[in-house]
């Protein structure tokens, strides 16, 4: 089958053009995001929203993913992902299968609600995880298209899939805080190097391949610029699927705690993957959607 966003094949690395909306839905008044914050969704490739949850509902997710991180026997083993070379927790995943307050959560209508307008379709969760980037010990994610390892290792088909990371602890310009390049989700930047067979038993702790090249990425933060968004614990980054992102080390005390849910459109489901034989497992990414019905109303009431 002719792939239209080839990577991982050739020698060069080279620019092409993205040829999905970023934002599939019509915007009305009605609509969960203002006209103008749709529209910086559209130009900058993600959006910040503060204060979305309450201080009760932050301290229930907190609580939750405290006792994830706090008792890992009680996860499935696969799902914990360790850093390099050391023993602390750096993601886990499929937390809304593991827990029922993050289940809630991916489920709320403040970020389903939010998808379902973005990508113009139902939606199911395509990837869960508690990224733990903690004091002193924890490493960076280098710079990544996330749709390009979901196209060429999961088999998503077209660029209609977005990440809504929620900050549990406060992300500030010291602890390895996400760092994006505005408007970098125009272009697909291809990525050279075959992919090595089990490649996620690795670029989960530190990604090798499906990282774009220094030459082409100096040249797109020159252009574009480079952005952290900053905040505290209840603040939502909603970035494109193809937006080029990162974030470096944490050598602070102060852990970096956030969740990250991946919403992807019911009619963008996965395929056979474009670059590998054998797709990555069902923890990582999902072959078996379950559209999301939007739940409405506090985090809290459902759950105590
Ligand atoms: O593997 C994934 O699905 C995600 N994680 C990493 C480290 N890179 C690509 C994507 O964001
Ligand atoms: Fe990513």
């Amino acid at each position: 089958m002719y792939d239209i966003y080839p990577s991982r094949r050739q020698a060069e690395s080279r620019l092409l053009p993205r040829l999905d909306p970023v934002i599939h839905g019509e915007w009305t008044p009605d609509c969960p995001l203002s006209r103008h914050q749709a529209e910086q969704f559209d130009r900058d490739g993600y959006l910040v929203l503060e204060d979305v949850f309450s201080p009760e509902e932050m301290v229930c997710l907190q609580k939750e993913a405290g006792a994830m991180l706090g008792d890992p026997a009680s996860l499935a083993p696969d799902t914990i992902i360790t850093e390099p070379g050391g023993t602390e927790i750096r993601s886990i995943f499929e937390i809304h299968v593991q827990n029922r307050a993050m289940a809630r959560l991916a489920a709320d209508e403040r970020l389903a609600g939010v998808a379902r307008f973005l990508l113009g379709d139902e939606v199911y969760l395509h990837q869960s995880r508690l990224n733990y980037k903690p004091g002193f010990a924890g490493k960076e994610f280098f710079w990544h298209s996330d749709f390009e390892t979901w196209h060429v290792e999961d088999g998503m088909p077209r660029m209609r899939a977005l990440s809504m990371s929620v900050l549990l602890s406060e992300n500030t310009q010291h602890n390895g805080p996400l760092m994006l390049i505005p408007g970098s989700h125009r272009h697909y930047l291809t990525c050279v190097g075959e992919t090595p067979e089990d490649h996620y038993k690795s670029s989960l702790k530190k990604q090798e391949y499906g990282v774009p090249d220094e030459q082409r990425l100096t040249e797109l933060a020159h252009e574009l610029g480079i952005v952290a968004p900053l905040g505290k614990p209840g603040t939502m980054i909603i970035f494109d699927c193809n937006v080029m992102h990162g974030s470096n080390g944490n050598i602070t005390p102060f852990p970096r705690a956030n969740v990250f849910l991946v919403y992807n459109a019911l009619s963008n489901r996965l395929q056979a993957p474009f670059g590998v034989d054998t797709p990555r497992p069902d923890f990582i990414a999902t072959r078996e959607p379950i559209p999301i019905a939007p739940v409405s109303g506090s985090l809290i009431e459902e759950l105590t």
